[in-house]
Formats: C-alpha cells, structure tokens, sequence
C-alpha cells in the first residue's frame, strides 16, 4: 500500500468522529494464535472447529471438547499481543471514540493495552458451569480446584456437572446486552475498520455488513480477502504490518 493511501486511510479515521474496530481471529495470527480457517493439529485434526465449538459435541464428548479447549487455552497463554494489537491499542488512546468488537476469546487486545474490548463470543480463560447452576455466568476459578487432568471436564464445585469454558458456542445465542452495543454503534459509526475476519459467522458478520449498507467507509485489512472485502476498502496485507504504518502517518496529521 503506497503512503499516500496509508495517510489518506488515517486522515479518514481521524476526521471520522465516532470509529468501530472489528476483529477476527486473523487479528490474533501473527501472534500464534490459529484462526478457525486453520487447519486443526494433532487429535482434533479429523475435526472441523465448527463440530467441536457446539454443545451438541460438548455433551456427546465432554472430555474430547474440554481437551480441545486447554489445548487452545495453552496456545493463548502463551501468545503475546502482536504489533495490530498495539496499533489498534494506540488508535484507541488517540482517537476520542473507539469501540473495539472483537469476535476472538483470547485477551491479546487486553494485553497491548486496550481500555476496553466488547467480547461478542466470550473469554477462553474463564470456566463457568455449562448448567450456569447459580445464575447465568456461573465463573469458576479452575486454580481453586483440585482436579485429575485425566478425569476432564472437572466437576462444578456448586452443582457437581460439568464445567465448560465461558465461550459462546456455535448453535448457542450471544449476550443480547453486547450484541445490541455492537450494533447500535455500527448504526452510528462514521468509519469502520474490520481486521483478520473472514465474515462468515454471524451474527458477528451483521456488525460491518451494516457500516456497509450505510456507505461509511469500510476498511478490509486482510491478506486472503473477506466475504465482504469487494465492497469494502481491501487492504490485502497482514494486520501487524500496515496497522503500525497507519497509525504512525495518524499519530503525525
Ligand atoms: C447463533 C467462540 C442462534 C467459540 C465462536 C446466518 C447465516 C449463516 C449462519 C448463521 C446465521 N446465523 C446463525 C448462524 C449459525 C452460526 C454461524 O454463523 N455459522 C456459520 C459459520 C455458517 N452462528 C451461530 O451459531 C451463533 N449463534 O446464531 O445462535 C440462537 C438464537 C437463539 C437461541 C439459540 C441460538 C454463534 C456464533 C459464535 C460461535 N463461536 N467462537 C470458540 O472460539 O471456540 S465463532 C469463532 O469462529 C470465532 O470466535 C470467530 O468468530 C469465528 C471465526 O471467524 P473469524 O474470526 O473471521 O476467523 P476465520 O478463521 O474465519 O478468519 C480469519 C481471517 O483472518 C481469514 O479471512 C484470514 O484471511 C485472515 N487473516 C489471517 N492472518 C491474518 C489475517 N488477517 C489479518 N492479518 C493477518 N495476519
């Protein structure tokens, strides 16, 4: 992307009064962080993400799917925030009106200094109850327990049945709370910039197909391309590379 368009990108975030940043799964890749297009690794490599993410499999295989996920809890604890986190961290220090949404359940946005992330999908680091037993999250501190990692899912402490991660599932609603935030803001927005998403689940996919519909700008920042990267302004490079050089040419205007 040659300069002039990066300046002209960052001078369009600047005079937007109101932006939401939207991620993906691709925000996370350059820190390690497997996207759902990946391929799968070792046991579940005869899986398709979209068949263990589900209740249906949680209750068929509890102890396959809660493997599934401290196998992926172990790759986010040790993944650190990759150079999109921070750009996106430091447009949210510049700019006086950022909503960042982020479909991921890693805290990486957390980790480069974000103020604050609107979790459409939940938090792979927490462990609630899968019947929310005491009241819907029923949060369990796992360091509280003591458990045989072979005998998983371990047992909620309140109620004795399974615990699960406090991610939403495919097949299971989102926070009505936090999807209506996400839209609202989309209806309002004045830019959008959706990083690392392929914009194939929804109703997450809803948040720029709005920005979209309401011809704001729409940047793509993706280097395979999106659903929805024809119509929005594609910007075909991975996010730890041309974020930094956006907000190095916004951090100058
Ligand atoms: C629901 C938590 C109803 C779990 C996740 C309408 C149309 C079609 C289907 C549906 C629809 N409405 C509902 C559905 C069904 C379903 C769905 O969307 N199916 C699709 C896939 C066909 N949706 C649901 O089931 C949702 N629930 O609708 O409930 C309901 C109502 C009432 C009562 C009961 C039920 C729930 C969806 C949430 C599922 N949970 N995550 C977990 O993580 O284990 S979704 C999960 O997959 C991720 O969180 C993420 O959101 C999604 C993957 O999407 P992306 O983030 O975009 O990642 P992806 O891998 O696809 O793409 C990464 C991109 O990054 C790629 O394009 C790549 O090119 C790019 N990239 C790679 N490297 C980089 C990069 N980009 C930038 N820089 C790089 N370096």
């Amino acid at each position: 992307m040659d300069e002039k368009s990066v300046r002209e990108m960052a001078q369009t975030l600047k005079d937007a009064p109101f932006v939401v940043v939207f991620t993906g799964a691709g925000a996370s890749a350059e820190s390690g962080v497997p996207t759902f297009r990946d391929a799968l690794t070792g046991l579940w490599a005869k899986y398709d993400a979209q068949e263990l993410a589900t209740p249906q499999a949680f209750r068929a295989n509890p102890k396959l799917v809660w493997d599934w996920y401290q196998f992926r809890r172990g790759l986010v604890n040790n993944a650190r925030p990759n150079a999109g986190h921070i750009a996106i961290a430091q447009l949210q220090r510049l700019h006086p009106r950022v909503l960042l949404v982020t479909q991921n359940v890693d805290d990486l946005h957390e980790q480069a200094g974000s103020p604050r992330v609107l979790h459409l999908h939940g938090n792979i680091a927490e462990t609630k109850c899968f019947y929310d037993c005491q009241g819907e999250p029923t949060l369990v501190d796992l360091t509280e327990l003591t458990f045989d990692p072979e005998d998983t899912p371990p047992p909620c402490p309140h109620c004795g049945r399974w615990l699960r991660p406090n991610v939403v599932w495919f097949n299971e609603r989102l926070s009505y709370d936090i999807l209506e935030e996400a839209f609202n803001a989309s209806d309002r927005c004045n830019a959008m910039l959706m990083v690392g998403t392929s914009g194939v689940v929804h109703p997450a996919a809803r948040i720029p197909m709005i920005g979209l519909a309401r011809g704001i700008p729409v940047f793509d920042v993706n280097p395979h391309g999106s659903t929805l990267s024809e119509q929005a302004t594609w910007l075909p490079y991975p996010a730890g590379e041309i974020l930094p050089r956006v907000m190095e040419a916004y951090a100058q205007l």
